[in-house]
């Protein structure tokens, strides 16, 4: 028997799979080819769910009686765990206020039953949350200021376009089935182009392969429009109609001259010439815009930069980031945030770290997120978790990094053990997600839990405990694009209604080149080009690993590779040899790890797989500082600095 279910990893292909269940057991998770995006694959992690499924699970809810972090658990039943978390709260709230308590998710599951619906909640409550900005907020901001909202092309739409550029999209990696789409172009005739510092393996399979300088995309972009426009391959009557402040912005992309291209970025005239002429010559392009580029302090520049590209074609939407903001959802009514009569207190997810070392929050409840492991900062943020006077308590599938600093662990069931929706930030298919086998051990879903801790602290609000599939039928009203909520319930697969792709949300309801909402907010109303940091040493570029969703699938593959790429460059110069063991520091830490000498990465910069723990015990995070960025307060993991030792 097999059993239809939806990946709700925070992965940008949201796969369609088939759970095979015998005898009560997973027996094995394959693709379904009923999704014409993620057809019948899966990738490395999603074939093994079956497996990491049984592997290190949480199963009974556990009091910490040892200190923090680490010590002994005891473990108790779900009434008394639930009894003292709600005394905890009752008590913050009480003595320090709805501020003082932080509700810290993200996107481990992204089901709307599992990451949406249970922050009603909270939502009644008033408490804190963070910004969620880690991953891709600011190249949203960014998009904002030009076009509006920040969806763009459709995947199904890359087979017939002509030429496909993924700008800092390590997309064979990070999104396996968007690549695929992209093979099929290519199997047409496409040309495939990536700009990436480094030979990543989809750059390694590129047409054409631009390796910027890190954090100098806007540069490069402002180049390759220079050639656009001088060689008369821009669409002038496009822009006539469609968009708003373009003599502006070619009177500054016009300075961008091969030369002083070169000079900011480190690419060849040459190769310039290249990618801009790629652009000319095939229409229709897609440019594949990633969150890797977007992630350093002038991520935000970045996307601005190249996202305007497309636009000089004659494109609508020309680019894809990210196509969330395409559907018509009502996730403030799913979260209560627009139920609430409380607005809550707002922090940085980035700089976490810095308010939780301070004491802000008093009691700290975690879900679907390994913060102890991703966010920057880490000897802060561990610092804060470990303290005395902060309740932590943590719902989760599987013990990690952020279990040890809990003084409460309640035991949550996987995707495969509950019937949820997922949304898809690439494409628009939707359906159920099933139950494939009842939840293991004692694990109880986010939803429940938060029920119960609203019960027993006494809130008041009945939307809290309205029903969850008429909370999800309201909030998808106005969603669906083929057929009704019964059909999604019965097991159909629907589609979602996109925004037209000639909208444009901006104040001036075109393609804003030269950004109003910019110039009112007080920022370059155009992209501008942020002075590169000072090369303190290295900078560590990290990214994906195909094994891995972040942290998760170490309990199937083992422990993410401990290793660094050194250019051979620089390996002669610090007298290091592949294999031997470095110590990368900064001013935030120190994490020792194995060098790799390759060309895959240029003189002065590094890669190494994100997330991973160096053989000192020091998560990679040790090494990224709490640093936001300006626009959209995103992180900035591809501008940490390093210096590099013999250990
Ligand atoms: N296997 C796997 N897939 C994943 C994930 C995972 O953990 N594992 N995570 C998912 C999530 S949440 C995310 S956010 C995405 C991220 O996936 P992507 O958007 O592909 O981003 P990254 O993999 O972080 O980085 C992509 C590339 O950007 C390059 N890069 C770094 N700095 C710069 C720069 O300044 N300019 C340019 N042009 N390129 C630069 C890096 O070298 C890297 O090859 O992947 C998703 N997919
Ligand atoms: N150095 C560096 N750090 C990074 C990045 C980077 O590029 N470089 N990227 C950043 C980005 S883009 C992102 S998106 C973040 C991701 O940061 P996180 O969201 O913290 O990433 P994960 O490690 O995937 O943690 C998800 C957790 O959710 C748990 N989980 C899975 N399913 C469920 C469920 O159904 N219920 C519950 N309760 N828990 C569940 C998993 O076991 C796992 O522990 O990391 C960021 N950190
Ligand atoms: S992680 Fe991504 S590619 Fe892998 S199965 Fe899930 S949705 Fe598909
Ligand atoms: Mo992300």
């Amino acid at each position: 028997m097999h059993v239809a279910a939806v990946c709700p990893r925070d992965c940008y292909d949201t796969c369609f799979m088939l759970a095979d269940v015998e005898e009560g057991r997973v027996a094995g998770v394959r693709g379904d080819s009923r999704n014409p995006v993620t057809r019948g694959f899966l990738c490395p992690r999603g074939v093994m769910d079956h497996v990491r499924m049984l592997r290190g699970r949480i199963l009974h809810p556990y009091l910490r009686v040892g200190g923090k972090p680490g010590g002994r658990l005891r473990r108790v039943g779900w009434d008394e765990a639930l009894r003292i978390t709600a005394e905890k709260l009752a008590e913050v709230l009480k003595r320090h206020g709805s501020g003082a308590v932080l509700h810290l998710e993200y996107s481990g599951d992204m089901g709307l039953l599992t990451q949406y619906l249970p922050l009603r909640l909270w939502s009644a409550l008033g408490a804190s949350r963070t910004d969620y900005a880690v991953c891709s907020a600011s190249g949203h901001a960014a998009l904002r200021l030009h076009y509006g909202l920040s969806y763009g092309v459709m995947p199904e739409e890359l087979p017939n376009v002509r030429l496909i550029v993924f700008w800092g999209f390590n997309a064979a990696i990070s999104a396996p089935h968007l690549w695929s789409l992209s093979l099929d172009a290519r199997m047409r005739g496409a040309l495939i182009a990536v700009v990436d510092p480094r030979r990543s393996e989809t750059a390694g399979l590129a047409d054409i392969w631009v390796a910027p300088k890190p954090g100098s995309d806007a540069a490069l972009a402002y180049g390759v429009a220079r050639i656009l426009i001088t060689r008369g391959y821009v669409d002038e009557g496009f822009l006539e109609k469609w968009s708003y402040g373009y003599e502006k912005y070619k009177e500054r992309a016009l300075e961008w001259t091969p030369r002083r291209v070169e000079e900011a970025t480190g690419v060849r005239p040459g190769l310039l010439e290249s990618l801009a002429e790629a652009y000319g010559e095939n229409k229709p392009s897609t440019t594949m815009i990633g969150f890797g580029a977007q992630k350093t302090v002038s991520g935000a520049e970045t996307v601005r930069a190249v996202a305007l590209l497309p636009a000089l074609l004659g494109l609508h939407r020309g680019f894809y980031y990210s196509n969330s903001s395409a559907w018509i959802i009502d996730l403030g009514y799913l979260t209560g945030e627009k139920l609430s009569a409380r607005k809550p207190r707002v922090v940085s997810q980035v700089a976490l770290a810095e308010h939780v070392a301070r004491g802000e929050f008093k009691f700290i409840y975690i879900y679907g997120t390994n913060p102890a492991a991703t966010l920057p900062a880490q000897d802060l943020l561990r610092r804060g978790l470990a303290r005395r006077d902060v309740f932590v308590v943590v719902h989760e599938t599987h013990w990690n990094e952020t279990t040890a600093y809990a003084d409460i662990v309640l035991p949550a069931p996987t995707f495969l053990e509950k019937d949820d929706l997922v949304v898809s930030y690439s494409h628009g298919y939707i359906r159920l997600s099933h139950r494939v086998v009842e939840p293991l051990g004692e694990s109880r879903s986010e939803l429940w839990v938060s029920r119960r801790l609203a019960e027993l602290i006494g809130v008041g609000e009945e939307w809290v405990y309205e029903d969850p599939w008429r909370a999800v039928e309201k909030s998808l009203e106005n969603a669906l694009m083929n057929g009704s909520f019964s059909d999604l319930l019965a097991g159909k697969t629907l589609r979602l209604k996109a925004r037209q792709k000639n909208k444009y949300q901006t104040p001036t309801g075109r393609i804003e080149f030269y950004s109003t909402r910019a110039s009112s907010l007080g920022l370059d109303p155009l992209p501008s080009i942020p002075p590169l940091p000072e090369a303190q040493g290295f900078i560590l570029l990290n990214s994906s690993h195909p094994n891995y969703t972040h942290t998760q699938f170490r309990e199937v593959y083992g422990p993410i590779p401990p290793v660094v790429h050194v250019n051979p460059d620089d390996a002669a110069r610090l007298g290091v040899r592949s294999g031997d063991r470095v110590v990368l520091y900064n001013e935030q830490g120190e994490v020792v790890v194995q060098a790799l000498i390759t060309d895959k990465v240029p003189p002065g910069v590094l890669w190494a797989p994100k997330l991973l723990t160096g053989l000192n015990g020091k998560p990679l995070n040790t090494l990224a500082p709490p640093i936001t960025q300006k626009i959209g307060g995103g992180s900035t993991y591809n501008s940490i600095t390093v210096r590099v030792k013999k250990a």
